[in-house]
């Protein structure tokens, strides 16, 4: 697989600082040398910069013209590499979403294929720029790119995200709002709860097994606080109860064997919180069994 590694320092969807410096801690955890370990060929494009929309501040919302030029930005640079490979955006905050699934969901059906999109989060990130009660746009990604109304300041989009090609696992934080709109679509959520009782292959099995049935194309969206903090404490928004050491591989391995993975965001790590460098070492070496690192063979795998 080409991997083009696409960095967004993308810090203007919550008020605490620090996932800017995201990018540099992959390219120093080693992203590209595990990559190429793997035998992919990796292509660094750097670090992309926000657009800088004429647009006023909201005072409900944080920094919302930033984001909005980050939104644009993505957009392209997310059609750009999609089309020449395989990207992953090393985030950044999860506003770096609202660009790269867009970006995404415009390349899919430029290629006549559905989009389906994996919500790994602790959170639902399903506000609207008008329920949000922080204000925080990264709270906001999935209402934008399934065409929830409220996002006038924002790109109009090109290809909305039908909601039953969503799938969120790892949930357990989920605000009031956002659980009634939930209610009304057809996203298969997955929260701790379910992990608990019945593990964490069986949801995943059933939503690869469509994306399959369906020739679709996959993008996933790893936000560092769908696993434990005890693992993965550089995150500005921890939340006890997360995805263990073994969940997380787990996922990443049915991914790649899946052969359905067309892009990846690897969102709210924030450096300054870590220990020793181990959340984005973790982080890396997730997106290496993504990419196909294992402990035995097995065979390319249908999940129907
Ligand atoms: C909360 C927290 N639902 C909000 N969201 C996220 O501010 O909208 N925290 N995504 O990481
Ligand atoms: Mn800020
Ligand atoms: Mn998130
Ligand atoms: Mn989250």
């Amino acid at each position: 697989t080409h991997c083009i590694l696409i960095g967004a320092p993308v810090d203007s969807g919550k008020r605490r600082d620090g996932c800017l410096m995201g990018p540099d801690a992959y390219r120093v955890a080693g992203l590209g040398e595990q990559l190429t370990a793997l035998g992919h060929s990796v292509e660094d494009r750097g670090n992309l910069i926000p657009d800088t929309p004429a647009l006023p501040d909201d005072p409900h919302l944080h920094d919302l013209p930033t984001t909005v030029g980050w939104t644009r930005s993505l957009i392209r640079a997310a059609k750009e590499a999609a089309s020449d490979g395989l990207p992953i955006f090393l985030g950044g905050d999860h506003a770096l979403s609202l660009g790269s699934v867009a970006g995404m969901a415009e390349h899919a059906a430029a290629q006549g294929r559905p989009l389906f999109v994996l919500w790994l989060d602790a959170h639902s990130d399903f506000n609207t720029p008008q329920t949000t009660e922080s204000g925080h746009l990264h709270g906001t990604p999935v209402a934008y790119v399934t065409g929830q109304p409220g996002f006038d300041a924002f790109p109009p989009l090109a290809a909305p995200v039908p909601t039953d090609r969503i799938a969120m696992i790892g949930l357990r934080s989920v605000d009031p709002a956002e659980r009634a709109m939930l209610a009304e679509t057809d996203i298969a959520l997955t929260d701790m709860r379910a992990i608990d009782e019945h593990g964490i292959a069986g949801p995943l099995a059933a939503f690869l097994d469509k994306v399959q049935a369906a020739n679709g194309l996959l993008h996933v969206s790893l936000d560092v606080d769908f696993l434990d903090p005890g693992i993965a404490p550089a995150v500005g928004t921890t939340v006890p109860g997360g995805a263990t050491y073994r969940e997380a591989h787990l996922v990443m391995e049915m991914l790649h064997d899946s052969g359905c993975l067309a892009g990846l965001d690897l969102v709210e790590l924030n450096p300054f919180l870590d220990d020793r460098g181990r959340t984005a070492s973790l982080m890396v070496d997730l997106t290496a069994s993504l990419m196909g690192r294992r402990i035995f063979d097995r065979p390319t795998r249908s999940f129907a």
